[in-house]
């Protein structure tokens, strides 16, 4: 006999379901990630992406030949409030979310959106263990930090002649699981990582750090986290005197970095995706970002885009939204984006991830 949660939880899944499937009127899909707090900016962009996305599929009529309704919740970047929001979503009777953003929402919101039967795309949660889990439904549009510690380590390794590097993350999800896959790739390249070492992801005075690295013979840092906090690290990295680079992931890789650093900050060495600037076929993208939002498109925006076009399109070639069917749709082909074409292996992770590395020149973000 089934325990009474497994009966409640199965009930709910249907209920789900069945509300997904009766109404009628409108496509309904959930857009869920930070977009306050200490990560606004840069959290904000994918789902301002993915809703530019809706729009252009609403003018042509929408999908499955029904207007396609958003319901945004912002989950402030904390767990707790990425399972309230995953729980209201499903309330909601969305269909698919695109979100969330971090990492550390993602994976408990993750286990609500699978228990409903509700497909998961995330355009920006890196860390490895969301997709080990083997949920059916869960997909991500962007690499594991896994891959761009391997990325960054070997540049950090090979091209900077870097031997000892001090390695400082944020302890969550994210920046703690990058820092690691970092060191582990960083010595397995044969150097050394003489200071590992864990901040609150509130923490902005790093002095007692810095000092630390530089008596271990530190000569350069890798920060595990986001931007509000590698900022004033690479700062106060500066004002004590230490001119090694400042290696980090996707989450410094934000505007509000360079205004942090200066536009001259050009030994900040950051992983992310290839540049889509430069591209024809992201110009009119770019252009409504900035017409609707005041402002360029933030890295991760792109990204949004083209998670919500992938979900889109691949309900469509399913003619319906159910999960399992959209699902082995999503895996089964290649799908064109903005950023070039992308596929999904059996864990829902994208088949090649592209990770280079960019600097800071002239007060933007550049490939180096
Ligand atoms: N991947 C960058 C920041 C989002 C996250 O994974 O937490």
């Amino acid at each position: 006999m089934k325990p009474f949660h497994s009966k409640l939880t199965a009930a709910f899944a249907v209920l789900a379901l069945a509300g997904c499937q009766k109404k009628a009127d409108t496509i309904k899909i959930g857009l869920a990630g930070v977009q306050t707090g200490s990560d606004g900016e840069i959290g904000a962009a994918p789902i301002r992406g993915s809703q530019i996305a809706i729009d252009e599929w609403n003018a042509k009529g929408g999908v499955l030949g029904k207007p396609i309704e958003t319901v945004n919740r912002d989950d402030e970047g904390k767990p707790d409030q990425a399972v309230a929001v995953a729980n209201e979503l499903v309330s909601a009777q969305v269909c698919a979310v695109l979100g969330h953003f971090n990492s550390g929402c993602s994976l408990p919101a993750s286990d609500i959106y699978n228990q409903a039967g509700i497909l998961q795309l995330t355009p920006a949660s890196t860390n490895p263990t969301i997709t080990e889990r083997g949920l059916p439904h869960l997909f991500r549009a962007c690499g594991r930090d896994d891959q761009q510690g391997v990325v960054s380590a070997a540049f950090a390794f090979d091209s900077l002649k870097v031997t000892q590097v001090a390695i400082l993350h944020d302890k969550t999800a994210y920046g703690q699981g990058l820092a690691e896959a970092f060191k582990k790739s960083f010595e397995a390249k044969g150097g050394k990582a003489v200071v590992f070492e864990g901040v609150g992801s509130d923490e902005l005075d790093f002095r007692a750090s810095i000092a630390a690295l530089k008596a271990a013979g530190g000569q350069a840092v890798f920060w595990g986290g986001m931007y509000k906090q590698g900022g004033p690290l690479y700062k106060q990295m500066r004002q004590g005197d230490f001119k090694g680079a400042l290696l980090g992931g996707d989450g410094i890789y934000e505007t509000e970095l360079i205004k942090t650093v200066g536009p001259k900050a050009d030994s900040v060495f950051i992983t992310f995706g290839p540049d889509f600037n430069g591209l024809p076929v992201a110009k009119p993208f770019l252009a409504a970002y900035k017409a609707k939002y005041g402002q360029e498109a933030g890295g991760y925006a792109i990204y949004g885009y083209d998670a919500a076009n992938v979900l889109l399109l691949a309900i469509k070639k399913a003619g319906t939204t159910n999960a399992d069917t959209v699902s082995k749709m999503l895996r089964s082909q290649e799908w064109p984006t903005l950023a070039g074409s992308i596929s999904f292996d059996e864990k829902g992770d994208l088949k090649k991830a592209n990770y280079v590395i960019w600097t800071i020149r002239e007060g933007k973000f550049a490939v180096r």
